[in-house]
């Protein structure tokens, strides 16, 4: 469940930043999601500069998302943030994200790369035709993001 920025329940909670319009920060968002985990998303702009506590939080990569623990620990990368989420939130009535056997999980490993060096460009795409409609955007965006990739290969 997504809180609005400052609700209380997310005072101490789990954070996300991130950003609408990022299809890496919906893989993070729908691993929460489909856990349950209340989290709030706080929106990182890249202009003018992008934020000190992106900065702080993801130095090495310097890219959203990034998951902020209730502790103040940040995991990085969207599909490493997935299997964290997995491992952190163990559903017992809910199957895991990720495939239990260790050749399945090679093999989501693999496309997942691959998948990774094609999001972004498709996804830039698709958004500079949405703007020529001048498309409004709003969560529903991300279902199109996702799924588009997903029926391109
Ligand atoms: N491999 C990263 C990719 C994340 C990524 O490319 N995020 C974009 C937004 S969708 C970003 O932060 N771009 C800023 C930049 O490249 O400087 C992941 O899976 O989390």
């Amino acid at each position: 469940m997504a809180l609005a920025e400052g609700d209380d329940k997310a005072e101490a909670g789990v954070r996300v930043l991130g950003g609408r319009m990022s299809p890496f920060t919906m893989r993070a968002r729908m691993a929460l999601e489909l856990r349950g985990v209340a989290y709030e998303l706080l929106e990182e702009s890249f202009e003018p500069r992008k934020s000190d506590r992106l900065l702080a939080a993801n130095p090495v990569y310097k890219k959203i998302p990034v998951l902020l623990l209730p502790d103040g620990r940040a995991v990085c990368e969207s599909g490493v943030i997935a299997q964290y989420v997995d491992e952190a939130w163990p559903a017992a009535s809910a199957a895991p994200l990720l495939p239990e056997d260790p050749y399945q999980r090679a093999m989501h490993r693999f496309w997942t790369a691959f998948l990774h060096g094609r999001a972004s460009p498709i996804t830039k795409s698709l958004e500079q035709v949405l703007r020529c409609h001048r498309f409004k955007y709003d969560d529903d965006f991300f279902g199109v993001t996702l799924i588009l990739p997903t029926q391109i290969f």
